[in-house]
């Protein structure tokens, strides 16, 4: 039997995430988690901002993980994506980012250049004008055929997360 889940369920979990996330001005805590939701276990990975060494965002974290274990690099990890794959993130994910690293939509957008990948992205908030200005990740995705969705109800939360270690 699937484990069944709702959305908010999940997005949850991507909030608990984020709560490990270690305060930073310069960016957001977001949690994420990467879900095959006909598999008996769905959960393929879960992330947080900073989690791994090095800049790293929650997106980029569960791709980063499942690529490891694949020993694969995280390029190619689209390889081994369950074809029904989703992608749960407290906040829309970047399509720019200040320090110049790869922005989390082209690494969504790479997992399907082999056919399947990520098919749908959930969000819990919109990317608030900090950092980058307006965050053009959503249309991004939509435009390269990824449903978004956002879950909500739990905005107030997860910005409050999301912005720990923010001057007020
Ligand atoms: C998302 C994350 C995270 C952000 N967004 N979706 N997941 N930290 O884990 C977006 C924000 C960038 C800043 C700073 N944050 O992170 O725009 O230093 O964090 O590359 O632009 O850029 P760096
Ligand atoms: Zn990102």
């Amino acid at each position: 039997m699937a484990t069944h889940r709702s959305h908010e369920d999940y997005m949850r979990l991507a909030l608990d995430q984020a709560k490990k996330a270690p305060p930073k001005p310069t960016n957001f805590c977001v949690g994420a988690v990467l879900v095959s939701p006909s598999a008996n276990d769905p959960i393929l990975a879960v992330g947080h901002t900073m989690e791994l060494p090095g800049n790293t965002h929650a997106e980029q974290c569960c791709l980063q993980k499942i690529a490891e274990q694949a020993e694969l690099s995280e390029d190619e990890v689209g390889k081994v994506l369950p074809h029904d794959t989703v992608l749960y993130t407290t906040m829309e994910p970047c399509n720019m980012r200040l320090s110049g690293n790869l922005p989390c939509v082209d690494r969504v957008l790479r997992t399907r250049q082999h056919g399947g990948g990520i098919q749908k992205v959930y969000l819990g908030v919109k990317e608030p004008e900090k950092f980058v200005g307006e965050n053009q990740g959503r249309r991004k995705l939509e435009d390269a055929g990824v449903e978004v969705i956002h879950v909500g109800g739990m905005e107030e939360e997860i910005l409050r997360i999301a912005t720990a270690g923010h001057e007020k």
